[in-house]
């Protein structure tokens, strides 16, 4: 036994604090081409998998075969690239499934929870994947095989012995399968509780909360065609060329076709500016193709003031070509509000709209004119928006400008927010979701026959404060890694430390393993890649794109153990243990047969009509989307979409605060990190790197290079992350980014989105002061 485990100490909750050895290299004005594809492949082969890998690779996106695990961006409808429909950040992705590492319970005997704290996520991560159920007992310093069926009873036993329902949370990330979905959020319901916390609460809450209400469905317009055919696309608050790689060939693809783009961003990311394609042979060896038109470096939060002088200078040019610019018919026909959405220019001034912008006026100008002369036009957008406090305004905004030109519901035009996980947007189709229609759960109320929960559950930030009142006492994860992903390290630690039991369905270790409740349960699980065959036969499962397309998905490898089972049956073992006789749901045939899931799914969720069918049809099938075809219907307003009014948000910062977005490396997938290099970025082998203006480096009396301390004091508390190298970057002054998750422990857990409740880990005031070696006494104190 070594040292540490006899005398316990508390688990580290965050990366430890040591730099590396920052190599800088140039910062990139294109993405993909020759070094992504050998990043790609060296990928594979440092992880051993080439053979399995390889194999695979051929399979994702291709019709049938798998879905890529990486991100939501869809496949082509049609024809599908020979060489692979995948990315260099896809091939990462799979490798951390594919590899044929293992951690095994002899590993965990040999590792306590606290050795393992003081690995990286970096280092935690290559260990490989899970293999068996494991235990880690009250006190407990090691991990410890358990058998499926006495977890299972554990898991029981701890909720059944809770006072009420809703002291239990499910929490999802957003890999899991329609199928698993849909049966774990009625397992929650017919145990008594709404609390299903999810990733979109940290990631696109604030685009649906927009969304709903104004064109009647919280999910984009557009479907991948449109991108080939438009005449201007927009991309706003998002980064493609690392976290949505196929997007770019869309965009070339538009391009080639006569589409502009302009792209809105405090850095000038690499996948905006230009591009090779790698899959073809030209983009790999050619020029690369240019993509933006036009880049606006917006300041951090200056997007409401940007929209808004865009909106008086289209405005102004209506006036001098009255009818040329905004489309009167569709203003008149289709919406409401557009007086006192005029009304409101009167008192604006434009000339503070671009100072507060941060961005040149004549670029601004520039853009205006673009898009007053042309008529399709799509917005993408990704979490520069919704992380913002004001993201829900920024999205009914830009939903404002559409309007204007009539952009919406028609081809080559609409609402683009790409989501994250690959499977996030059919988890809330499949009714993941804290706040469910009364409809929804009437369908499942007549269809299965219980009485489900009416009243709302928690949303990620409600159910961390939960846990920290002690309101709640067991958490169940289904995927992520709740610890990592959300804010307020710190607070959040505290609270997951005060349950009963904690429960991680996963696939690789990660830290909330380690930052458990009083008993812990990690149980292993299939990935998108793994072959889940069931009672002796492979079976598909389906997933829902970012544009809404359902389709099937097959795994190709052989799973890493033999012990692993899949998440549908994971739910429905711990439906059975803990609701025995009392349940009214057949979860014994839903164990064994995914078609029954299937065909349950299609009698309680409109548009799965005939699911069984479609789902195997290649390519599968688009939902019904009203707002793509030009119906809206909301309560509220019935079928005209209104014009919002919002504020613009005054920034005041003092003169030694500035304001920092976390962000994501080209290695990472969210807190899986594959890599220590940002290469488009030029960041080699660091992650607590602060991009930061050179005059600012310079008023503050800093040098590039040098290690500096972050502190954030919202809520009167002090937050401290040690130990940054600060790198000078074109950024507009007063902006910071870092990467997360090693700056969540600045974000307070009451810095949010105002109405979505999301964390606005994109607006974080901070201070930055010179690295001091006492800052470590003051964390501990
Ligand atoms: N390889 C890879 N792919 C991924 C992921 C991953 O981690 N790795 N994550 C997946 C998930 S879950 C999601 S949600 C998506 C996330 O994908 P993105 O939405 O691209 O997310 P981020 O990289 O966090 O940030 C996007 C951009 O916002 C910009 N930004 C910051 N503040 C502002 C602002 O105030 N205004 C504007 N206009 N821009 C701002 C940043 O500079 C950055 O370029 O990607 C998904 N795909
Ligand atoms: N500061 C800051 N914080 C953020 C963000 C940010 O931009 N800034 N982004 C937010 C966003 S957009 C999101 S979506 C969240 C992400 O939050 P999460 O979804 O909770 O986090 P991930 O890192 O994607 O989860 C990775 C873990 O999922 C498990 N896993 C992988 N594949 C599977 C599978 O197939 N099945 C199961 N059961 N488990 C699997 C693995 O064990 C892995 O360790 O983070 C949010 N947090
Ligand atoms: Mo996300």
């Amino acid at each position: 036994m070594k040292e540490d485990d006899k005398n316990p100490k508390q688990p580290n909750p965050e990366n430890p604090y040591k730099t590396l050895d920052l190599k800088l290299t140039k910062v990139k004005d294109w993405a993909a081409g020759i070094p992504a594809v050998q990043a790609s492949i060296s990928d594979l082969i440092e992880d051993k998998t080439v053979a399995r890998g390889g194999k695979a690779l051929f399979k994702m996106n291709q019709m049938g075969g798998f879905d890529c695990p990486s991100c939501a961006w869809p496949d082509p409808d049609d024809e599908r690239s020979p060489l692979g429909e995948y990315c260099e950040n896809g091939v990462k992705a799979l490798a951390e499934e594919a590899t044929t590492k293992k951690v095994t319970p002899e590993f965990f005997k040999e590792n306590s929870v606290y050795a393992l704290s003081q690995l990286t996520d970096y280092e935690i991560g290559k260990k490989g994947r899970l293999t068996d159920p494991l235990y880690l007992p009250k006190n407990g310093t090691h991990y410890e095989a358990i058998s499926w069926d006495a977890a299972f009873q554990k898991i029981a036993d701890s909720l059944n012995e809770l006072d009420s329902p809703n002291e239990a949370i499910f929490y999802t990330s957003g890999r899991t399968s329609n199928e698993a979905s849909f049966l774990y959020q009625l397992f929650a319901k017919e145990f008594g509780t709404n609390n299903m916390p999810d990733c979109s609460n940290m990631c696109h809450e604030t685009s649906g909360t927009a969304l709903r209400p104004t064109i009647g469905i919280g999910k984009g317009t557009v479907k991948l065609e449109d991108f080939y055919d438009t005449d201007l696309i927009v991309i706003i608050g998002q980064n493609p060329g690392t976290n949505a790689p196929r997007m770019m060939s869309a965009l070339e693809k538009g391009k080639k076709n006569g589409a502009k783009i302009i792209a809105i961003n405090p850095l000038p990311e690499a996948g905006l500016m230009g591009f090779k394609n790698p899959q073809e042979i030209k983009g790999i060896i050619g020029n690369p193709v240019k993509l933006a038109d036009l880049y606006l470096p917006v300041k951090i939060n200056g997007d409401m003031a940007l929209l808004k002088a865009l909106e008086m200078l289209l405005l102004d040019y209506e006036k001098k070509n009255p009818g040329k610019i905004l489309d009167q018919q569709f203003i008149h026909e289709k919406t409401t509000g557009f007086e006192a959405y005029l009304k409101q220019f009167d008192n604006y001034n434009f000339d503070q709209f671009v100072e507060e912008s941060g961005v040149p006026k004549e670029a601004i100008q520039q853009a205006a004119e673009m898009l007053a002369f042309k008529n399709r036009i799509i917005v993408c957008w990704g979490m520069g928006i919704t992380q913002q406090h004001n993201g829900v305004d920024l999205v009914k905004e830009i939903l404002n400008i559409l309007l204007l030109k009539g952009s919406i519901g028609k081809a080559g035009a609409g609402v683009c927010p790409v989501r994250g996980h690959s499977n996030v947007q059919g988890n809330r189709t499949m009714l993941i979701d804290e706040k469910p229609t009364q409809e929804q759960l009437d369908r499942l109320q007549n269809y299965f026959g219980f009485n489900p929960p009416r009243e709302k559950g928690y949303d990620v930030v409600h159910a961390i404060k939960a846990m920290h009142n002690e309101k709640a006492k067991v958490l169940f994860c289904m995927g992520g890694n709740f610890l990592s992903a959300t804010p307020d390290t710190t607070y959040t630690t505290e609270a997951l430390r005060k349950l009963n039991l904690t429960v991680s369905v996963s696939t690789k270790l990660n830290r909330t393993h380690l930052i458990h409740g009083k008993e812990s349960l990690i149980l292993p699980t299939l990935s998108r890649s793994d072959m889940d065959i069931v009672n002796g036969e492979l079976q598909i499962i389906t997933t829902e794109n970012s544009m809404g397309v359902v389709q099937d998905s097959k795994g190709v490898l052989k799973a890493v153990s033999d012990n692993l089972i899949n998440e549908t049956q994971i739910v429905c073992r711990m439906a059975m243990a803990t609701l025995g006789d009392k349940s009214v749901v057949d979860w014994n045939k839903y164990h064994n047969d995914y078609d029954a899931v299937r065909d349950a799914i299609e009698q309680c969720i409109p548009g799965f009509e005939n699911y069984n069918v479609r789902a195997r049809q290649k390519g599968g099938f688009y939902l019904p989307n009203a707002a793509r075809d030009g119906k809206f219907n909301t309560k509220q307003f019935g079928d005209r979409v209104p014009f919002t009014l919002t504020t613009t948000p005054v920034n005041q910062l003092a003169a030694d605060e500035y304001l920092m977005a976390t962000t994501r490396t080209h290695d990472q997938f969210n807190t899986t990190i594959y890599g220590l290099d940002d290469r488009y970025r030029g960041i080699k082998n660091e992650r607590r790197v602060i991009f930061m203006n050179e005059k600012d480096i310079e008023k503050e009396g800093f040098k590039n290079g040098d290690k500096v301390d972050l502190f954030n004091y919202d809520d009167g508390i002090e937050r401290i992350a040690p130990l940054f190298i600060i790198v000078a970057y074109p950024i507009p002054e007063k902006n910071t980014v870092t990467y997360f998750p090693e700056t969540n422990v600045l974000v307070s857990v009451n810095n949010v989105v105002k109405e979505s409740n999301m964390p606005a880990s994109k607006y974080v005031k901070i201070k930055i002061k010179k690295h001091e070696e006492s800052i470590y006494e003051r964390i501990k104190s």
